[in-house]
């Protein structure tokens, strides 16, 4: 690795993040499988690498569309985790007071503009983003993430496109876990080559070890200054690798055994807590503690999210349409 890496302190809030992504994931599929939650989640093992790296390269002022597969995006982003897990749980406390649920996480507050449950759909809304901040004359960037089955959605190509053309202030992220649900990304496109395929649009792209959160750190630090500077969008593909089932009740029986095994061995949290202690950059006690803190703050959130009481009838129609008389007034004629 070259010298070039976020500071003592950065690499400690670094590793927390992806301490906290994985323990509240785990504990997530824990609740799905028990049929606590209000919808289905959809797991981030094997991105906490990509999320902190998100985390250390944003600015406050930035913004962020994420899918589905949002927790680690959205921690990485500043959203509270006590109001993502009452959002999972379908509780008032939640980011949408318990409306939106698992697959709609959104903090406008913090710049985290939305999320969303249709394959590629986050990409046009992050190019309208950024036309926006471009109209604005505003050095905010937008980024986005998305999976790589995503790239072979029409809408994605047209975004890419059209965001290469206007020289859109955006990054586009994609978490390449090498499965669309059950299919290997082999099975699904000719070229697996995402960069390359994205390339072709005429902006820069680039592919990354996303499970390594320094390259991954600096590819993305090295894009956003590139979208900032009006230079046009960048696509960063960010190889990683699913470590769980597409969602949290679902089997996946059909990973390869040698192939998951591999991944596992490198798993971003443990592999990037040996590296660091390594390389002396943070000593063990710390990242014990770090361990300790993010194991308490999950708990909290949890704790936090069950007590939170659930919207009722009275609730259906608030903060659903701008003008909910209007409504009312629809239905009762
Ligand atoms: C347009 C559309 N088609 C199909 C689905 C069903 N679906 C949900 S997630 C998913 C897999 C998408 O794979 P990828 O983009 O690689 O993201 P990953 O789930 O691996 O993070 C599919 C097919 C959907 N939600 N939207
Ligand atoms: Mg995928």
């Amino acid at each position: 690795m070259s010298e070039d890496r976020p500071d003592a302190d950065a690499l400690a809030r670094m590793y927390r993040l992806m301490v906290t992504t994985t323990l509240a994931d785990e504990k997530s599929v824990r609740e799905a499988k028990a049929g606590r939650l209000q919808a289905a989640f959809y797991p981030v093992r094997g991105l906490e690498a990509v999320c902190a790296a998100i985390a250390a390269a944003l600015r406050p002022g930035d913004q962020v569309v994420s899918t589905y597969r949002n927790l680690g995006d959205a921690l990485a982003k500043g959203v509270s985790l006590r109001s993502i897990m009452a959002e999972l749980y379908g509780r008032l406390g939640g980011t949408s007071k318990g409306k939106g649920g698992p697959m709609h996480l959104h903090d406008a507050s913090v710049g985290f503009m939305a999320t969303t449950g249709i394959v590629g759909s986050g990409l046009p809304i992050a190019a309208g983003l950024g036309l926006a901040a471009q109209l604005d004359q505003s050095d905010r960037v937008v980024l986005t993430t998305f999976g790589d089955g995503a790239t072979s959605i029409g809408t994605t190509h047209e975004v890419l496109n059209l965001a290469a053309l206007w020289s859109l202030p955006v990054v586009f992220v994609c978490q390449n876990n090498q499965w669309g649900e059950h299919t290997p990304i082999a099975e699904y496109a000719a070229s697996t080559d995402l960069a390359r395929r994205a390339a072709a649009y005429g902006l820069r792209a680039e592919r990354v070890d996303g499970f390594d959160p320094i390259a991954t750190w600096r590819a993305l630090n090295s894009a956003l200054a590139h979208a900032r500077s009006g230079a046009g969008p960048v696509f960063l593909e960010c190889v990683t690798y699913r470590l769980t089932g597409h969602s949290g009740t679902a089997d996946f029986g059909y990973v390869p055994k040698e192939e998951l095994a591999a991944a596992l061995a490198r798993d971003p949290a443990p592999a990037f807590r040996t590296w660091l202690a390594e390389e002396g950059l943070v000593t063990t006690e710390r990242l014990d503690e770090l361990e300790a803190e993010a194991s308490a703050e999950v708990e909290d959130a949890f704790a936090f999210a069950e007590a939170s009481p659930a919207p009722d009838e009275n609730d259906l129609l608030t903060d659903v349409f701008a003008d909910g008389d209007l409504f009312v007034r629809e239905l009762s004629r």
